[in-house]
């Protein structure tokens, strides 16, 4: 066991060349299999397999042609440099005649070189091949000229190890074991690192004769198609190097694509198949699709949660009359679209994908897709924090909380993602100078430590927040809260706490949200703001839905 694995290692390090050249002459007689494609070369490799046959036949039907040189050339290396790229045995390529005369051969030595096939078996024949096994008495090429074709092969390829095997047609075509054995020698002197002998007889006697006549001048390659019969071991006796089984992935594919496909159609169904057919799961570990994903993990950008968002969406909204009889404020239509979902879709193009909306009048109404909702069925007598509470579980780093009657632009969301306060408000200072505005409507006034200039409008600038409340004086403020929040993991924490406190039996039921915020500044949480210079609108009365109609 252990040496096997020191072996494997050791064969590993060797390029693919080297390692087919390494089975040709090693004493051992060696296998490898027919592959007709990238899939059906990692399942040769994965079934054990120390190499591939590209099999001219098993390619060409596969490609849906006749092996009669259907493919161009390069229809096929284009094949062999799928399954090249899809394992790391190395890959006997069936050149055929070697697609054309000395010259033709001495390109396709450089571009199989160029794919990292190791080797490449060309037949004596003429081009356009025939498959062997079809017909009789098939011509064979001149031996000159097919040894001028295995010379020039091996004057091409510019890695030593490459192999040049020629196969020897002469059985089947019917000229007997004195010629097979004159071409052989000719082309073994011409070059040929290996003779591969073809036989299509049923039984291996004639492969057998050959190889005693023969007696080890090089490596012996045999492909015991017809003589399947015959037992192994009576090729190890004849000391025969390499074993090609040649064709069979594609016969057993036709067999199984035959048979679920006649039965998907018969049935109109896949139940009788699914137990046959290898899982989808296991179509991706063939693929590695594991490597693309650690791949993806190393190269692609990190893509930053870019956080979630409460909307307190429970009041009714009783300002503004008969439109908020049959809903709540937050689904007045604005220009066809609620005021919520237009919140949503902000949120969305910002990044932020989890919503949740707290609802409580006529919460039935709050009908918007992809949000999640909890309740405050105590809506009329509670303030809104008891509505967060109701959204405690959503509570997390960067996580915003917005009131449900606001419109906003989707810039400001990157600001807040900047920010690095425990709670970071985003604070108007142009709240004074909003003409239209009822001068006796309730603002969240805060005091900041920074008043806002225009040098904020590079940004980054950390401002802390010292108040907040309706009880802050219009002439001590520098700006007023739109209603948006963002919390830091700590904000989050922090907020949780408050919350937790505020949740007793004894605790003040109509707490507002900027009383919990100033609570957090008493105790020394680090709350702060960033300037909103763009337009915004908080919808109270008729007016601001005139101007949020105005706005969109
Ligand atoms: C092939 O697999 O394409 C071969 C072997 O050339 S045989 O079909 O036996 O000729
Ligand atoms: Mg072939």
């Amino acid at each position: 066991m252990h040496s096997t694995k020191v072996e494997n290692a050791a064969a590993q390090s060797l390029t693919k060349a080297a390692r087919l050249r390494a089975m040709l002459k090693s004493d051992e007689l060696e296998f490898i299999l027919e592959a007709h494609n990238g899939l059906s070369a990692k399942i040769v490799e994965e079934a054990g397999f120390k190499g591939i046959w590209a099999s001219g036949l098993s390619i060409s039907a596969a490609l849906g042609v006749r092996d009669n040189n259907e493919a161009s050339w390069t229809q096929v290396i284009d094949v062999l440099e799928f399954m090249s790229d899809a394992s790391t045995v190395p890959i006997l390529m069936d050149g055929d005649t070697g697609f054309g005369n000395f010259n033709n051969m001495r390109r396709l030595v450089r571009k199989l070189e160029q794919r990292d096939i190791a080797g490449v078996a060309i037949e004596d024949k003429l081009f356009p091949k025939t498959n062997s096994f079809i017909g009789e008495a098939q011509p064979l090429a001149d031996v000159d000229e097919f040894c001028g074709k295995i010379k020039a092969g091996k004057d091409s390829q510019s890695d030593d190890d490459f192999s040049i095997i020629a196969r020897v047609e002469a059985l089947i075509a019917g000229w007997g074991l004195g010629e097979a054995l004159r071409r052989s020698e000719a082309y073994r002197k011409a070059g040929a690192d290996a003779i591969l002998i073809h036989s299509k007889k049923a039984d291996a006697n004639e492969i057998l004769a050959f190889a005693k006549e023969w007696a080890d001048r090089s490596p012996l390659v045999i492909v015991p198609t017809m003589y399947y019969r015959t037992p192994t071991d009576a090729y190890r006796e004849a000391s025969i190097s390499l074993a090609i089984w040649a064709n069979h992935n594609l016969r057993t594919a036709i067999t199984a694509m035959r048979n679920t496909s006649r039965e998907i159609y018969e049935n109109q169904s896949l139940v009788s198949v699914e137990d046959r057919v290898v899982t989808v799961a296991d179509v991706f570990t063939l693929q590695d699709n594991d490597e693309l994903k650690r791949a993806e993990q190393r190269y692609l950008p990190k893509t930053r949660d870019k956080g979630s968002a409460i909307v307190l969406a429970a009041s009714r909204g009783a300002t503004l009359g008969p439109l908020t009889e049959d809903r709540p404020k937050c689904m007045i239509d604005v220009r066809g679209k609620p005021l919520l979902l237009r919140m949503v879709e902000t949120f969305n193009s910002g990044g932020i994908r989890k919503v949740t909306v707290v609802r409580g009048y006529r919460k039935e109404m709050v009908d918007i897709p992809g949000i999640h909702t909890v309740d405050n069925d105590d809506y009329a007598d509670t303030g809104e924090v008891r509505s967060l509470i109701q959204a405690k579980n959503a509570i997390k780093a960067d996580t915003l909380v917005a009131y449900g009657d606001i419109l906003f632009g989707s810039t400001v969301l990157s600001d807040l993602s900047n920010a690095q306060h425990d709670v970071t408000l985003v604070v108007d200072p142009d709240w004074r100078h909003e003409a239209y505005r009822d001068a006796d409507r309730a603002v969240d006034l805060v005091i900041c430590e920074t008043p806002y200039t225009r040098r904020f409008l590079d940004r980054g600038e950390r401002v802390s927040v010292n108040r907040i409340g309706q009880d802050v004086r219009p002439d001590q403020a520098t700006g007023e809260w739109i209603g948006l929040l963002r919390m830091s993991e700590r904000g989050a924490e922090l907020l949780r706490e408050a919350l937790n406190a505020s949740d007793e039996e004894d605790a003040d039921r109509t707490l507002r949200l900027p009383d919990l915020v100033q609570r957090l500044i008493d105790a020394g949480a680090d709350v702060g703001a960033v300037y909103l210079t763009e337009p915004w609108l908080d919808v109270d009365n008729a007016i601001d839905l005139a101007t949020a109609r105005n706005m969109v």
